[in-house]
């Protein structure tokens, strides 16, 4: 059994049998704490979001069913287990404590067997809501987040920079010519490369970032409290590591580049679409100027080359295309470095 799961609100106004409970619990390795009344328990929910509840049904000021309803509507980070213990035992009364939100339902004087044997079953089931909430997360393909989950990260830290007003930039980057890789060794060679791109992402980048896989071969990053010189510097690291990345697949080992687009916050910004489609733009630029580069929205929109034609969008000219994938047998690969000579797509 997984060691996350056991940390236990008991929720009784009487203090003997929140002594008698702990005393059965903490042995069986359970963290417990303790509140006298709905009310209190609703507030330890709220700040400290414990994953398992005992609560008796007759209390004061709140009761266990309103406690159970009220719990059941407030929005917390992860799923509650609650168990009702009380001394009813009418079958009534558990279709109202199951039906007010309870999980479980124990009766009092309370055996210690069955307490533990309730609680394992509470906690497999709090380990299955876990791995199907990670799930609903992540891109399938990748791990990183899906392109749902960002938004609402997205949301969270939009929210956090009109408060406190801290850097925010956003980074788009695609594979260049990722077609290529696929129309020569098909799918699951483009899958695996698409993999180890997001592993180079995700080593490259901080703890409190967030990666999403925007769609194909697209990532979108969030950087917080990065300005859009941090982001592009960065970006440039992540740009070089990939050209220099022999990335495997099958029989073969390639090398490829990426092309990244950087903008940050402004106050005039509406939305995060708004700094989604800056990144965007600045993406687009770096396509067009040649591949394998960063561009920042800010200099772009600065630049003396700057074009507003290409319907509204700026664009950059470059000195011809340098991005590439390059793909060579194996053999040619003696270390994870650039191969002498390949072929250019
Ligand atoms: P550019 O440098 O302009 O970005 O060219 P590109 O070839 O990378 O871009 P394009 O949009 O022409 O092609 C993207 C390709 O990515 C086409 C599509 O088949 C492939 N793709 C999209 N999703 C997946 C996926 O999940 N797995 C694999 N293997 N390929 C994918
Ligand atoms: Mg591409």
């Amino acid at each position: 059994m997984s060691e996350d799961y056991r940390d236990i609100l008991l929720v009784d106004d009487d203090a003997v049998i929140r002594a008698v409970l702990s005393d059965m619990l903490e042995p069986a390795g359970f963290k417990v704490r303790h509140a006298t009344n709905g009310i209190d328990a609703l507030q330890i929910m709220q700040e400290d979001h414990p994953s398992i509840v005992i609560t008796d049904w007759v209390m004061s000021p709140m009761d266990g069913i309103e406690f159970c309803r009220l719990l059941r509507q407030r929005k917390l980070p992860h799923y509650a287990y609650v168990i009702l213990l009380t001394a009813k035992s009418l079958a009534d009364d558990l279709v109202t404590g199951l039906g007010a939100g309870a999980d479980d339902f124990l009766t009092k004087p309370v055996n210690q067997g069955e307490l533990i044997a309730r609680l394992q079953t509470a906690l497999r089931i709090l380990e299955q809501e876990h791995r199907l909430n990670e799930l609903a997360r992540q891109d399938p393909l990748t791990g990183v987040l899906n392109r749902r989950t960002f938004y609402e990260v997205f949301e969270m830290e939009w929210n956090r920079v009109l408060r406190y007003h801290h850097p925010l930039s956003c980074v788009m980057v695609d594979v260049d010519y990722f077609k290529k890789i696929n129309d020569t060794y098909g799918h699951l060679a483009g899958d695996h490369v698409l993999k180890s791109l997001s592993q180079s992402l995700e080593a490259q980048s901080r703890a409190t970032d967030h990666i999403c896989r925007w769609g194909g071969e697209e990532f979108c990053l969030l950087l917080p409290e990065t300005n859009e010189q941090g982001a592009h510097l960065w970006a440039e690291r992540c740009c070089a590591a990939i050209a220099e990345t022999a990335f495997s697949s099958g029989r073969h080992r390639l090398t490829m580049t990426a092309s990244f687009g950087v903008a940050e916050w402004r106050e005039d910004l509406q939305s995060p679409e708004h700094l989604l489609d800056l990144a965007d733009q600045a993406l687009y630029a770096a396509k067009r100027a040649g591949r394998h580069r960063v561009v920042s929205f800010g200099s772009l929109a600065s630049a003396q080359s700057l074009s507003a034609g290409n319907e509204g969008r700026y664009s950059i000219e470059g000195a011809g295309a340098s991005g590439h994938c390059l793909i060579e047998p194996s053999s040619v690969f003696k270390s994870a470095k650039v191969p002498t000579a390949p072929t250019p797509c």
